[in-house]
């Protein structure tokens, strides 16, 4: 068994529900353990600044399952959640990342890890940091450490 750590976006639709309803389908994916969830924060746009706000969590599973048979669950994921592709950055009912695999960097057609867009992001790394503050993204930095140079600004816990 593998430590993972996925990212979870929302921001149309019920996003909170989106979210939430996510976590549970994580939950059940086969010889996985959801272990730990942060909690839902409300996040200002980022990238394109003319869309609604996001509701973004991560959490850490326990997963036999390969970092690209873990991809195609998080996409399958999605498309049930309803999700359109259209635009990059763009608005979306669910958005799900691959963050972190531990022990696993790699950068093929599919999928790049850890995910490299991640230390400028205080929307990832704001619920990261509540499960995994101390984690060492390779290439990357230590979780609390990169989180601390971001700008919080209009980022809110939920209740
Ligand atoms: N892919 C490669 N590596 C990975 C990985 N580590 N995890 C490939 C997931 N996917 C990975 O993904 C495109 C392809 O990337 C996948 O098919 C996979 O093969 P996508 O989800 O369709 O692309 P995207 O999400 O539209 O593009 P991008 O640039 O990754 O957007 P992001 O990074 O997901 O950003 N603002 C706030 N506040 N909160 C947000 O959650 N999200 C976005 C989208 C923009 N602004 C946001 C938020
Ligand atoms: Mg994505």
């Amino acid at each position: 068994m593998t430590l993972a750590y996925i990212a979870l976006g929302s921001n149309l639709g019920d996003s909170q529900w989106q979210v939430i309803d996510a976590m549970r389908a994580l939950a059940r994916l086969p010889d996985t353990r959801l272990l730990k969830r942060s909690s839902l924060y409300r996040t200002p746009p980022w990238g394109i600044l003319e869309q609604p706000p996001f509701v973004n969590a991560a959490v850490q599973m326990d997963t036999a399952l390969s970092p690209h048979g873990l991809l195609d669950a998080l996409l399958d994921i999605e498309q049930r959640a309803g999700r359109v592709r259209a635009e990059r950055n763009g608005p979306r009912m669910l958005d799900l990342d691959l963050l972190h695999v531990d022990g696993v960097q790699l950068d093929d057609a599919r999928l790049t890890l850890p995910h490299p867009r991640m230390a400028e992001r205080a929307f990832v790394l704001l619920p990261l940091h509540d499960i995994a503050p101390a984690l060492h993204l390779p290439g990357q930095g230590v979780v609390a450490e990169l989180l601390a140079r971001l700008d919080l600004a209009g980022c809110e816990k939920l209740p």
